[in-house]
């Protein structure tokens, strides 16, 4: 099979980068070694909301995926190593009801960012808690981060705590400060309005 070319992965007015910057509003939050402080909630339109503990979410089936991911601010990563439970399964531990039609995804410290539903039932869009083999930065989002590598980088929500499942869209911390909604790397939607 051939590879797609790199030129052909690199969307448009972005960089490729070996390194990975660090970009976030506020401090890196602390956990206890134990996780005991980190749950992950999924509530809004389900039929029951659940809160996971670290120990319930990590007995969830993970798969690992190779994506690129792409900054509003034109960095691009290609080839990036990640492992995590599909967004998916977790969503089925509370089951959607039918009125769902968009998630307000919830982190620490204070930070929320916008998706339709369907995007959680893609299959690269995981609950990811290892990078290249090894567990999360405590700055690339320790213990979890929401990877959602078809839009720019700021909808991967470092240090995720929940789903909110929702009717209607809401928008989060960016979208509200004049970031695009949709967020497709492809079409460059760097800034738009809601
Ligand atoms: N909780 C939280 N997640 C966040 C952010 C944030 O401020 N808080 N910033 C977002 C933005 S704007 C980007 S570009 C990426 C950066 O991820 P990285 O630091 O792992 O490169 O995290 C996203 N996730
Ligand atoms: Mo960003």
């Amino acid at each position: 099979m051939a590879e797609t070319s790199v030129r052909d992965r690199v969307p448009p007015g972005q960089v490729v980068t070996e390194k990975f910057p660090v970009l976030h509003t506020g401090q890196v939050p602390r956990y206890r070694d134990d996780l005991s402080d980190w749950s992950f909630r999924v509530f809004g339109q389900v039929e029951r909301p659940v809160t996971l503990t670290w120990d319930q979410f990590r007995r969830l089936p993970a798969r690992e995926v190779v994506v690129d991911i792409h900054c509003v601010t034109r960095w691009s990563k290609l080839g990036t190593r990640w492992r995590g439970v599909p967004a998916a399964r977790v969503l089925e531990e509370a089951g959607v009801k039918p009125e769902a039609r968009f998630v307000l995804v919830h982190a620490d410290p204070d930070y929320t960012t916008n998706l339709p539903l369907a995007d959680l039932y893609r299959d690269d869009v995981l609950l990811a808690f290892e990078f290249d083999g090894r567990p999360l930065a405590p700055e690339h989002g320790y213990p979890v981060r929401l990877l959602v590598p078809h839009r720019y980088f700021w909808k991967s929500a470092k240090w995720v705590r929940g789903f909110e499942l929702l009717p209607q869209d809401r928008p989060g911390y960016w979208e509200e400060r004049g970031y695009h909604n949709e967020a497709d790397p492809w079409k460059e939607q760097r800034y738009g309005f809601f």
